[in-house]
């Protein structure tokens, strides 16, 4: 496509949509072109037919699930519904060192460090003058002392995790299996990513307490641009373009904060890709523990979807990765709670709107976010990631890495 019939189809955009409720925004683009954002109107909005999520017959407070080795059938439960349980992907010990290492981080304020050099002489300084109050697992009147930042998403701090059982379970063999089947290749690269938890907001036998501090934000989005992904219209096409080239660049992982957009809109539907997100559970987590919730199937319309708000929403968030669903949308209220066992994990196409619901349960909900991406090397990003994680596995106290475990994280090729 040329940059002329590019100018020509914003052109026709802002002539053609002017049907606004109220007086419409305007939208610079690096001062080339002025793109008109029209309102939002929910009653325009494509509306995506709702799937009831299936459960598993054996027991109806979770959602249906898989072990790894059945890979026929996670896979077709996958392209069918758009995400996928797999049980038992962690054992019971391994759930168990898991929950510990999570406490752990908490107790000896693990999550502090906002940079990868610990914290600032301010910080120390600080921490010296007041000691802080600690967390202690085994109280939770503690349980606000110093919680980590982000915890209204429920994520502990901002950083990528690297101790030994939370990179334990990056290698784990089930998880890559599970990963690569449902990518359609083996050469992979694991996501280094945080950690997961919800307080509970209720107390066993006291039916009238409730502590809403601790309620975590209702949210669904997704962890790409829905227009830029799919659709077809030069704008879009441009901002994707332009995306791609951005990211590549800015990733150089002298922020840690790199590993946390590493995966977001790494392809597009046009070419295909399958991009997929994850997490595991270390604790039984039933519909009001609270946590992961989707739109089941939404991957089939994500598209449709996005043409039909295209001029308003699209032009509004055309330069977001992260995009967050509109509250008036009829979407919003849509996402099902996906219940799982201890030592399950659940893996979604990143087409679909996800995202989290609070605690409602005297039951804490507590996880790993994990994703993986298509392996790459020879390149400078390639090697600085490779640089900063050889140094942060290194420093994990415990902790081995085996011949899968050095290919997923980058370490090793894997030809
Ligand atoms: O399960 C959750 O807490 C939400 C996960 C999520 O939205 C994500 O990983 O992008």
């Amino acid at each position: 496509m040329t940059l002329d019939s590019e100018r020509r189809d914003v052109a026709v955009t802002q002539t053609t949509l002017n049907h606004g409720m109220g007086s419409a925004l305007s939208y610079f683009d690096n001062g080339q072109d002025a793109v008109q954002e029209q309102p939002f109107d929910p009653s325009t909005v494509y509306a995506i037919p709702r799937i009831d999520i299936p459960l598993d017959e054996s027991d109806k407070r979770y959602a249906k699930c898989f072990t790894s080795d059945q890979t026929t059938e996670l896979s077709e439960f996958f392209r069918e519904y758009g995400f996928v349980v797999i049980r038992d992907v962690l054992t019971e010990d391994e759930c168990r060192a898991s929950i510990d290492e999570l406490w752990t981080f908490l107790e000896s304020r693990g999550y502090k460090l906002r940079e990868w050099d610990g914290p600032t002489e301010h910080e120390k300084q600080m921490d010296e003058e007041r000691p802080p109050a600690r967390i202690r697992r085994d109280d939770p009147s503690t349980w606000d002392n110093d919680w980590p930042p982000m915890g209204h998403a429920g994520i502990l701090g901002y950083l990528p995790v690297f101790r030994k059982q939370v990179l334990q379970n990056r290698q784990n063999p089930k998880i890559y299996s599970a990963f690569a089947t449902l990518m359609q290749r083996q050469d992979l690269l694991v996501n280094q990513g945080r950690l997961g938890m919800f307080r509970p907001t209720r107390v066993k036998d006291e039916p009238d307490t409730i502590n809403q501090k601790w309620k975590t934000a209702y949210s669904l989005h997704w962890d790409l641009n829905p227009w830029r992904y799919s659709l077809d219209d030069a704008i879009f096409l441009r901002d994707a373009k332009k995306h791609q080239k951005e990211s590549q660049q800015q990733l150089t992982y002298e922020e840690p904060c790199d590993f946390i957009k590493e995966n977001s809109e790494i392809g597009s539907e046009k070419d295909g890709s399958i991009n997929v997100q994850g997490l595991i559970n270390f604790a039984d987590n039933q519909v009001e523990d609270g946590g992961f919730q989707i739109v089941v199937g939404c991957h089939h319309h994500m598209a449709k979807w996005a043409d039909s708000c295209k001029e308003s929403m699209g032009v509004r968030m055309r330069r977001r990765t992260l995009v967050k669903v509109d509250c008036d949308d009829p979407l919003y209220g849509q996402p099902q709670r996906v219940a799982m066992r201890a030592g399950s994990m659940v893996i979604w196409d990143q087409r679909m709107a996800h995202g989290s619901a609070p605690n409602d349960s005297c039951n804490p909900r507590m996880c790993q976010f994990i994703k993986v991406l298509p392996a790459y090397s020879g390149t400078s990003q390639a090697r600085n990631r490779a640089r900063v994680v050889q140094q942060k596995v290194a420093e994990a106290k415990g902790f081995e890495a085996t011949d899968l475990g050095n290919r997923l994280f980058g370490l090793a090729e894997w030809s």
